[in-house]
Order: structure tokens, then sequence, then C-alpha cells
């Protein structure tokens, strides 16, 4: 089984040019777990009945964070944390301004849906071509992901009727900026032997079936999907 699924024995993870990508990647997974969890201290403040449960979470993405600086500092890898925050930027700005106005739902479905998705999608890519240091402390990491996107869908689902027209709205206008994200990084993926192709089918995957169980129908999440890709 081993076999199979693990690629990571072709892979040199000390060259230049391989470093030179994880810089980057390294610093934009350390960036995206900071803005996790300062998101989910956020969502805390918003959603009162839910405090103590999205601390927890925020904990866990500090935790990540951590997990992630180790995998650089064995590599001896130095993330370029500006890159990092201008690749976050527009989500950010978007993040804030939603909860700046007290639109929740805006800011689930960009932090607990779409970001929880990325990750899921680029962890779940990862794995089979990461060092072993990393493999480990990722495998460990994707599970609480998987965590996070239930918190967004059961709460989602819970108020769907009176949510569906603001996330219609904040899909269409954060969608496109994880199609600018994935392609700015698709070269460095893809020295790290993480195809563009498989974390877009993933992403899509994972972000259909989100969709599906908060309540959307199928043809719902095929126009909701195409705005994001046509805008
Ligand atoms: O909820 C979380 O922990 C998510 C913040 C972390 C985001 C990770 C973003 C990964 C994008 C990597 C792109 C690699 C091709
Ligand atoms: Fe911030
Ligand atoms: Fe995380
Ligand atoms: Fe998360």
């Amino acid at each position: 089984m081993q076999q199979l699924t693990d690629q990571s024995h072709e892979i040199d993870f000390h060259s230049e040019k391989y470093k030179d990508a994880y810089s980057r990647i390294n610093a934009i997974v350390i960036e995206g777990e900071q803005e996790a969890h300062e998101n989910y201290i956020q969502l805390a403040q918003l959603l009162p009945e839910s405090e103590q449960e999205l601390i927890r979470l925020s904990k866990m993405e500090s935790r990540h964070k951590k997990g992630f600086e180790a995998c650089g500092r064995n590599l001896q890898v130095t993330p370029d944390l500006q890159f990092a925050k201008e690749f976050f930027s527009g989500l950010h700005q978007n993040f804030q301004t939603a909860a700046a106005q007290g639109k929740v739902v805006t800011c689930l479905l960009i932090q607990s849906l779409i970001i929880e998705c990325f990750a899921i999608a680029a962890y779940n890519i990862y794995i089979p071509v990461a060092d072993d240091f990393a493999r480990k402390i990722t495998e460990g990491v994707v599970k609480d992901e998987y965590s996070h996107l239930n918190f967004g869908e059961v709460w989602l689902k819970e108020h769907f009727a009176e949510s569906k027209a603001e996330l219609e709205e904040a899909n269409r206008q954060n969608l496109p900026l994880v199609w600018k994200m994935l392609n700015q990084v698709a070269d460095d993926a893809k020295t790290l032997a993480m195809e563009k192709e498989a974390l877009i089918e993933d992403f899509m995957i994972q972000y259909g079936e989100a969709l599906g169980n908060i309540g959307f129908k199928t043809f719902e999440i095929m126009r909701l999907s195409a705005h994001g890709l046509a805008a």
C-alpha cells in the first residue's frame, strides 16, 4: 500500500530549486494557519453561542502553524512571509470587511468553506509527495481541517434559508480569488510534485460536497462553481 501512494522517493528535498519553491509554499501555509487562527477568534466574537468551540478551533490553527514552521526548519528553508501575506491579501480583506459589517455568513464561507477546502485539497495532494517529517505533521493537520469545514457546514445548514442569498454573493466575490491564488503558486507547487489539476479537482470535490451538505441542490452547486470560474 505504501508503495502505491508514496511518490516521495523520487524527490530531492535538498535541491536549491525545491527549497526555493518551498520558501513560498511553506510561507503560504504558515501565514494561512496564522490568519485562520485570527479568523476563528473573530468568528467567536460574532457567534457567542459557539464561542468556546471556535476558540478551540483557533487554538488548533496555532498548533498547525507551529507544525509547518518546524517543516520549514527541518529543510533549512526560510519562509517568504511577505509573499504569503500578499498571497492572502484578497481573502483577508474580504473577511475583514465582512466581519466589520457583522456578516457572519460571508465570514464562514470564506474561512470555513473556501479556505478549509483549499487547505484540505493542498494537504491531501502534498501528503504522498512530502518528506517524512512533513508528511507526519500534515497527516495530523488535515484531520483537523475536516473538523473545521464541518463546523461551517453544520452552522450554515442550520441557517440555510436565511443565508442562501449572502452565500451566493460571497461565493461570487471570493471563489475567483482562489483560482487566482492557485495560478500564482502552480509552478512552485509543481516543483513540490503537486499538480495544479489535482489541486483543482480535489478543491472542487470538497467545496461541491460542502455546498451540498449545507443544502444547495446539484444544479445550484454547478452554477456556484461556474460563477467562480467565469468571474
Ligand atoms: O484552515 C486552515 O488551516 C487553512 C489556513 C490553511 C490554509 C492553507 C492554504 C494552503 C494553500 C497551499 C497552496 C499550495 C499549492
Ligand atoms: Fe490579519
Ligand atoms: Fe489549519
Ligand atoms: Fe482550519
